[in-house]
């Protein structure tokens, strides 16, 4: 058994396996978290996700006994703003143009592992995750430094702004952290561009979403069709919505992606039609969540 890597050598093999930034913290979340996840759950914002009421989410040592460590990964995948069209296409939210993240990030995290138990010379050390076990990520890449909690409800990274997917490890390896800073003070200070921007008022307050309110819950999440209030609200999305995260002035200067997994093609591959949903399989995709007849639901919405 050998000694396990420094933090600079797990910053470099996330960087060489294609992450933009990576951090390391302890797994226990944040009692401010636990009670704002609890209040949530409580009144109902959640809507029907109930996989959220799962309280395993707040206590990820649970899920890998012995955890000591939480390795943090950070995915740009900003895409030029496009512009809706009233021709019968819906435009797709960017992170959802290519590739599933869960996909990109499943065989990422797999061959992090791997260098890890050959580095350290040690198996069944770590548990991978990207919004596929219960965890409240958001509140883990905060703690670690990676950035802070935007009105929007969104983590804002300092480089990368908000277009960025999460993933991370659970580990029984532990590091020599420095102290950590606290992120969770607010940094929006006046500004309140996303809550006046959204179309369907979902964003109720500073830091609090009603998914029952949400466009993206309803044209991703959903089994049913859109509410019709929430339908006349929605400027021509057809899976997902980029609209809280548009106007927020921290992804004014945030670089596009260079990972070719979130670019599309052409510009045309940005729209959904309804004979797209007849004629194309969006196996790989995130799409494939919503179904085809969901997929047929939002574009008959318009
Ligand atoms: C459930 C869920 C949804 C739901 C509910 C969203 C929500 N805000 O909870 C719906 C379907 C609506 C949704 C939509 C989207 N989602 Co989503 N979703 C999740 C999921 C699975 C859980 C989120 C969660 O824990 N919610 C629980 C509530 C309590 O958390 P919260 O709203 O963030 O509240 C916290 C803060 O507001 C804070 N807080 C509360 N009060 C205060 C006060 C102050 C002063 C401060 C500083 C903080 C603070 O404390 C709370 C607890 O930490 C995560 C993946 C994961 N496992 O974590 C992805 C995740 C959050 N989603 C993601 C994405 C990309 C999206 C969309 C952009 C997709 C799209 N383009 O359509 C939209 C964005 C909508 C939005 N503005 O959030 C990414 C976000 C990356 C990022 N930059 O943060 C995640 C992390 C997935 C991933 N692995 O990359 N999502
Ligand atoms: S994703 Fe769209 S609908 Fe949901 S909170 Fe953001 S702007 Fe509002
Ligand atoms: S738009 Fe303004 S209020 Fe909303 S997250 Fe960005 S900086 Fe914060």
């Amino acid at each position: 058994m050998s000694e396990g890597p420094s933090l600079e050598e797990v910053r470099q093999q996330a960087l060489t396996l294609g992450w933009d930034d990576v951090g390391v913290t302890s797994p226990e979340i944040p009692e401010e978290d636990i009670a704002s996840y609890q209040e949530w759950i409580e009144k109902g914002y959640h809507c029907q996700l109930s996989y959220m009421e799962n309280e395993l989410r707040l206590n990820p040592q649970r899920l890998l006994p012995g955890a000591k460590s939480a390795i943090l990964f950070v995915t740009n995948y900003k895409q030029p703003k496009l512009p809706f069209h009233s021709d019968g296409r819906g435009l797709i939210a960017s992170y959802a143009r290519k590739r599933d993240y869960h996909h990109v990030h499943r065989s990422r995290i797999k061959r992090f592992i791997r260098w890890l138990e050959e580095r350290t010379e040690q198996k069944e050390i770590a548990l991978g995750f990207s919004d596929s076990k219960p965890i409240l990520e958001k509140a883990l890449f905060v703690k670690a430094g990676l950035g802070w909690f935007g009105k929007n409800t969104l983590l804002i990274h300092r480089q990368f702004g908000t277009f960025i997917l999460l993933s991370g490890i659970l580990t029984t390896l532990s590091f020599n952290l420095p102290k950590p800073i606290s992120t969770r003070t607010p940094r929006c200070g006046v500004c309140t561009k996303c809550l006046d921007a959204c179309p369907t008022r979902a964003l109720i307050s500073p830091y609090k979403l009603d998914a029952s309110r949400c466009l993206a819950y309803h044209l991703i999440e959903s089994k049913e069709p859109l509410p019709t209030a929430i339908a006349q609200a929605n400027p021509g999305y057809a899976f997902g919505c980029d609209i809280c995260q548009d106007v927020c002035p921290h992804n004014v200067r945030s670089p596009l992606s260079i990972c070719s997994d979130f670019i599309p093609e052409s510009t045309e591959e940005a729209y959904l039609t309804l004979e797209k949903v007849k004629t194309k399989s969006f196996n790989g995709t995130p799409l494939k969540r919503r179904g085809a007849e969901g997929l047929s639901w939002n574009l008959l919405s318009l």
